[in-house]
């Protein structure tokens, strides 16, 4: 099946649903990622910065819980974007001497160009081996006799629920051998109001991030959403710990599609739910370990407690 015919697939099934959604899985098309990229610069999106500061005055010691004896490894990122984060961490491998391939997986070729630029100027006698595509479907051929780590980082578990994160971290354990790890960027709960804020952002780059997926829409499936006819809304819930983002309809209206040959007809009022981001807290990474199959060997945060890296055993 082509990424169309699942675009296809899944928009129809997301508006025909009693409450419409469709997955933040598609937002990264080149611009999404270039929007994303800006989110990640905003104030009030805290997480990029805490996790890349994490790394960076951390690298050392991380270095060593993933890879005590430098022993080969092969680091593979799922949804590595453009490596800025990464590098640290790798140039912190690189000085221990550790031999190591980096495998970052993106479905953006941008973020990975970005990528290998980054490295071939930072740290050029690193190996690195891209992977263009989906990490929920593609997985890398590790040569034996070598560790694994898998990496995700971002917060970008959070993006899937409970269910959802337990099914790809089980996926994770079983492409893993005894020894192998598991590191997870995670944001953590905190202020409810800071966490609506940081994705309801004052200049509106999360709004048009939200509302691309329409533009996506509308190129990739014939369809003919007015942008100015929806708009952005951001919510977070203290009691599940999920921030979540919506495009509301704004009037009665029908959009329509050429590839699907329909129309979906939406109310004013109406909304899409388009993404959730879960926050995690100590326990409940704990709890996430244990459910999908490995040990919480150890977890740091930052000084205020907002953001957590945590290293898992298979
Ligand atoms: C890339 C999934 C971690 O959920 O915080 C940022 C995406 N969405 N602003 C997040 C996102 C709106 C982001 N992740």
């Amino acid at each position: 099946m082509t990424d169309r015919d699942r675009l296809t697939e899944h928009v129809l099934q997301g508006l025909t649903r009693p409450q419409k959604a469709l997955s933040s899985a598609w937002f990264y098309d080149d611009e999404g990622s270039r929007l994303f990229q800006q989110i990640m610069a905003l104030p009030e999106y805290y997480l990029t910065r805490l996790e890349h500061e994490l790394l960076r005055s951390r690298a050392d010691e991380l270095s060593r819980w993933i890879d005590p004896r430098c022993s080969p490894i092969d680091l593979i990122e799922l949804g590595s974007g453009d490596g800025a984060k990464t590098l640290s961490l790798c140039q912190a491998l690189a000085q221990r001497e550790v031999d190591c391939i980096y495998r970052p997986m993106d479905v953006s070729a941008h973020a990975l160009a970005d990528l290998s630029r980054r490295f071939d100027t930072y740290l050029p006698r690193m190996a690195i081996e891209p992977v263009l595509g989906d990490y929920f479907e593609h997985w890398p051929q590790i040569a034996e006799g070598r560790r694994q780590v898998a990496m995700l980082l971002g917060s970008n578990l959070g993006n899937l629920d409970e269910h959802g994160a337990v099914k790809l971290l089980q996926r994770v354990h079983s492409h893993l051998r005894p020894g192998d790890l598991v590191l997870l960027g995670l944001d953590l709960v905190k202020d409810p109001a800071m966490l609506r804020a940081a994705y309801d952002d004052s200049q509106g780059v999360t709004a048009a991030f939200n509302l691309n997926l329409l533009t996506r829409l509308n190129r990739e499936l014939g369809m003919d959403f007015d942008l100015a006819k929806f708009r952005h809304y951001a919510s977070y819930c203290p009691l599940e710990h999920v921030a979540r983002s919506f495009l509301v309809s704004q009037v009665d209206q029908v959009v329509n599609s050429k590839t699907l040959d329909r129309g979906f007809v939406f109310l004013a009022g109406e909304t899409i739910y388009t993404e959730q981001s879960q926050k995690y807290t100590m326990a409940s990474i704990e709890h996430l370990a244990a459910q999908s199959g490995f040990d919480n060997t150890c977890t740091l945060t930052d000084p205020r407690g907002w953001y957590a890296i945590t290293v898992w055993h298979r």
